[in-house]
């Protein structure tokens, strides 16, 4: 039986992941920081939080002592790193607790790969957000980088130190450059959750209004579900590597709004200009989606679009689930929690 570490288990992806690496039959070493509240929501959802095969462990990325501990303890063949922090606006105002998070989290880790087992295989939860401000479309494993945020350019660090430890100490470390994924897990923060759960609150008369910040931001968004089967197969391939996983489609931030509101049989009209731009219920007249410039960033990244080709031909990955199943999967969710007054 083999058994995984996974940082970061109580968020989206290390949910999933944890579902998916159970079904094989692996043990999950699923590594969860200390709070004062127990987050384990997101496994309870999935009905997975009492699994015999799921150990929690107290972890944080930060602390290099508990990184060794959790590879003496777990002997783990596969350790997954998915623990940041993930929140490109917040990293702006949190830069250097992102850098320590996002960023050296991973190196501490990958010391503890090298001194304790070095035949541990190692994932590296890479973003698209490392290519930035975009110089090719569609971005690919070639693409060259260019970060926008504190978020973009702490997890560069962390991409460029897997490929460092795996050309400089032969460890199998491998990086997924992963576009955008959502799901109903995702943290609600997030464009695609907040539009979802405000459509289903609107909906259900719980809210009056949704303001949101760059609605011209282009997306290539995936389900998180299909994601974490391509983490899964990037360590399994032969040598280690970087892949792209995405959709190879893009939209706007406002077309997915339409999207959600069609989910719930209501049509918008857009009026207006950037922070001046509202979009109008057609049956009702009534305002149901503002922008509020307190949303914006500092600096932005204004389209995402990725060719996930090289994960296709070597790891037979493709991205199954469409933007609109997904969008549905979504408000259907957001509609189910939000009527019984259990939004998370
Ligand atoms: P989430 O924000 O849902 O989860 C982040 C996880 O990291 C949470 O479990 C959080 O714990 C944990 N964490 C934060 N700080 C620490 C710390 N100091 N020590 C230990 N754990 C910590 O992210 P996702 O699941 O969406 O993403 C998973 C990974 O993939 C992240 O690294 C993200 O940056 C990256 N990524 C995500 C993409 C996406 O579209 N979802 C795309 C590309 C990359 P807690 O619950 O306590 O907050
Ligand atoms: P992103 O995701 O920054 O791409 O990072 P997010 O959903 O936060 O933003 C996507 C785009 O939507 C615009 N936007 C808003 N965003 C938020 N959160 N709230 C708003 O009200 C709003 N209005 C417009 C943003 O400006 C942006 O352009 C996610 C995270 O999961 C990262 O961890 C991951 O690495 C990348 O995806 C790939």
């Amino acid at each position: 039986m083999k058994s995984a570490v996974i940082t970061g288990v109580t968020g989206q992806d290390g949910a999933y992941l944890s579902s998916l690496l159970l079904e094989k039959g692996y043990t999950v070493w699923g590594a969860l920081r200390r709070t004062s509240s127990v987050n384990l929501w997101r496994l309870k959802e999935l009905g997975i939080d009492q699994h015999e095969n799921l150990k929690l462990v107290d972890f944080d990325l930060t602390d290099p002592g508990a990184a060794m501990r959790l590879m003496a303890q777990s002997q783990a063949d596969e350790v997954y790193n998915l623990a940041a922090q993930s929140f490109v606006g917040v990293s702006f105002d949190q830069p250097v607790t992102t850098g320590k998070i996002t960023g050296l989290g991973a190196v501490n880790l990958l010391e503890a790969i090298r001194t304790i087992k070095p035949e541990a295989r190692f994932y590296q939860a890479s973003t698209s957000e490392m290519f930035g401000k975009v110089q090719t479309v569609p971005q690919t494993e070639e693409t060259p980088f260019y970060p926008r945020s504190p978020y973009g350019v702490a997890k560069l660090y962390a991409h460029w130190m897997t490929i460092n430890y795996q050309e400089s100490f032969d460890i199998f470390a491998s990086s997924g450059i992963l576009f955008n994924h959502e799901s109903p897990l995702r943290g609600i923060e997030f464009v695609t959750r907040k539009i979802t759960d405000a459509v289903a609150n609107i909906k259900l008369g719980q809210q009056d209004i949704l303001e949101l910040g760059n609605l011209d931001a282009k997306r290539d968004w995936g389900y998180a579900k299909d994601y974490v089967e391509g983490m899964w197969r990037i360590l399994q391939s032969d040598k280690p590597d970087t892949f792209v996983l995405a959709t190879n489609r893009t939209e706007t931030v406002r077309d997915f709004v339409d999207m959600a509101f069609k989910a719930v049989d209501i049509s918008l009209e857009w009026q207006g200009k950037e922070e001046h731009e509202i979009g109008i219920c057609t049956a009702t007249n009534k305002t149901l989606v503002r922008v509020n410039p307190q949303f914006y960033r500092p600096a932005e990244v204004e389209l995402l679009i990725g060719d996930a080709s090289k994960a296709k031909d070597i790891l037979g990955w493709t991205a199954e689930t469409t933007l609109e199943q997904l969008c549905s999967m979504m408000v259907e969710a957001d509609l189910r929690r939000n009527a019984n007054g259990r939004g998370y």
